[in-house]
């Protein structure tokens, strides 16, 4: 398919994925209509040219403006069951994401990320290991950088590593990867979605024409729903595994295991718990897909450094650890963590929680709380975790929770914040969530 077939192209969204869809469109010589529901979308203050050389409409969609698309780039952040999308859904109009533009002229082997957990870790650990092994790989995608900016721009790479959202895997129809993963499938993002099966199945997508496809034995939401002709699979799992990954247990040690053979001490690797475990997995097995064998990849796997507000120590005092798990934003991601650094915890475990749960079901939250000392929960849906707690202390800002949870401490307690829940309801996103996090306990041991 060739962009220069269609006469009026619409970028519908104009953040991050709008922006990048412009500018590769204008370099192409197409000029788009680009339309965005606020009045002042990001890409205003972006890249004010840009939205100068085109024909903007800011503010509620305007039926017409669709219509007379013959085909719209449409941004990940919208919502399609708005009736005036419908609408144009109903006559016709093809709808693309930025993905399947970058899938119509992609020349070089990709590897995408899906799941709903581990997605922004296994990416940048595929590319650190790609480049361990020699190659130069593109990391894009849901982590945060618009594939098509990498074909603005002069520099070549001879693979792309892609985080895949369901969002953005809704719209693809021709990617054609080497190998694809779904990491994991829990409860999330039910705002946009009818039920779960529909976010599986746009979850699904990611294997539709993929070469190698890695999936978790742990979940078996995950595995492939169909075997095409020549399709391969590789399994990975926390138990002992003859085929693929697995882990094995030999005295105090345990290895990750390929085709049932030791191949890395877990006690090794450069991120902790038995989710990143899964994780380290997932990446060796998507890297194969690119013709580098496991023992090979192993060795790559040194120097990867865990990503900012995932399970980061942020700060230690006194024989407590401070630790921002700000990007858990469901449970699933709250469950792992705290599973996960349960046992590193020989003191009290104080667990800050709470914010916009998205429409998720908070009550599987329920068993995990138990192995939780003290509850603080703030934020939209803080009340609905406290109640699933006795004792639990709710409060309203960031540095009350703090402050109360320094309270509760003593030499060998953790205090984790894994909210379960985005922070869109008090912060402009995680990062910000977790950096206030940081400030406040720095500010927190200035005065006391
Ligand atoms: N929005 C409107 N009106 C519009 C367009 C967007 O109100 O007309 C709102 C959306 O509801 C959303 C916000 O604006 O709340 C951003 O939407 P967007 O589509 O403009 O987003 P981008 O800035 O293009 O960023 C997107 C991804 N965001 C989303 O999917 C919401 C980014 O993932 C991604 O890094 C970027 O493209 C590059 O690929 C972020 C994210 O939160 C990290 N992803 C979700 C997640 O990981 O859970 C899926
Ligand atoms: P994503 O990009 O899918 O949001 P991240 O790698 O950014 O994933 O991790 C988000 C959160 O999910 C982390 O805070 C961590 O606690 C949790 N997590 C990471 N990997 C896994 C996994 N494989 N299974 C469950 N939870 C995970």
């Amino acid at each position: 398919k060739a962009l220069q077939d269609f006469t009026t192209i619409t970028v519908l969204g104009f953040g991050l994925t709008g922006v990048s869809c412009v500018r590769y469109l204008q370099s192409l010589g197409i000029t788009p209509v680009v339309l965005d529901t606020r009045a002042a979308p990001p890409g205003l203050e972006q890249d004010p040219a840009l939205a100068k050389a085109s024909e903007c409409y800011f503010g509620p969609l305007q039926l017409e403006h669709l219509l007379q698309s013959d085909l719209i780039i449409v941004s990940p952040g919208i919502d399609r069951r708005q009736p005036v999308i419908q609408m144009a859904i109903d006559a016709g109009i093809p709808m693309v994401s930025d993905i399947e533009l970058f899938a119509w002229v992609v020349d070089v082997p990709v590897v995408g990320i899906t799941g709903s957990n581990g997605k922004s870790t296994v990416t940048e650990l595929t590319g650190h290991i790609l480049r361990s092994c020699g190659m130069n790989p593109a990391v894009a995608g849901n982590i945060g950088v618009p594939v098509l900016d990498y074909l603005t721009t002069k520099e070549s790479h001879d693979c792309f590593v892609l985080e895949l959202s369901s969002f953005q895997l809704e719209l693809i129809d021709s990617l054609k990867l080497h190998a694809a993963t779904i990491l994991n499938i829990t409860s999330d993002h039910l705002d946009r979605y009818d039920d779960e099966r529909a976010y599986e199945r746009a979850k699904h997508r990611i294997y539709q024409h993929a070469k190698l496809c890695v999936w978790n034995r742990d979940d078996a939401k995950t595995m492939p729903l169909f075997k095409r002709r020549g399709m391969q699979q590789i399994a990975f799992g926390a138990g002992d595994a003859a085929k693929g990954f697995g882990v094995t247990r030999s005295g105090k040690r345990s290895y990750i295991t390929w085709e049932d053979e030791p191949l890395l001490d877990v006690a090794s690797l450069p991120i902790q718990g038995m989710h990143n475990v899964l994780n380290v997995q997932a990446a060796l097995g998507l890297v194969k897909g690119l013709g580098i064998e496991p023992a090979v990849a192993a060795k790559g796997i040194q120097g990867f450094k865990a990503l900012p507000h995932r399970c980061q120590l942020i700060a230690e005092h006194g024989g407590v650890r401070w630790i921002d798990d700000s990007k858990a934003t469901n449970p699933g991601a709250a469950i792992a963590a705290i599973e996960g650094l349960r046992a590193t915890v020989p003191g009290q475990l104080i667990l800050i929680a709470g914010g916009d749960a998205k429409g998720a079901d908070l009550s599987v939250l329920q068993p995990v709380l138990e192995q939780i000392d003290v509850l603080i929960t703030l934020g939209r849906d803080g009340a609905k975790i406290a109640g699933l707690k006795q004792g639990a202390r709710q409060v309203q800002t960031l540095n009350e929770a703090v402050a109360y949870a320094a309270k509760q401490t003593s030499e060998g307690s953790m205090v984790l914040l894994s909210p379960a829940c985005a922070s869109l309801d008090m912060f402009s996103n995680y990062k910000e969530r977790g950096l206030k996090f940081k400030a406040a306990v720095e500010a927190y041991y200035a005065h006391n």
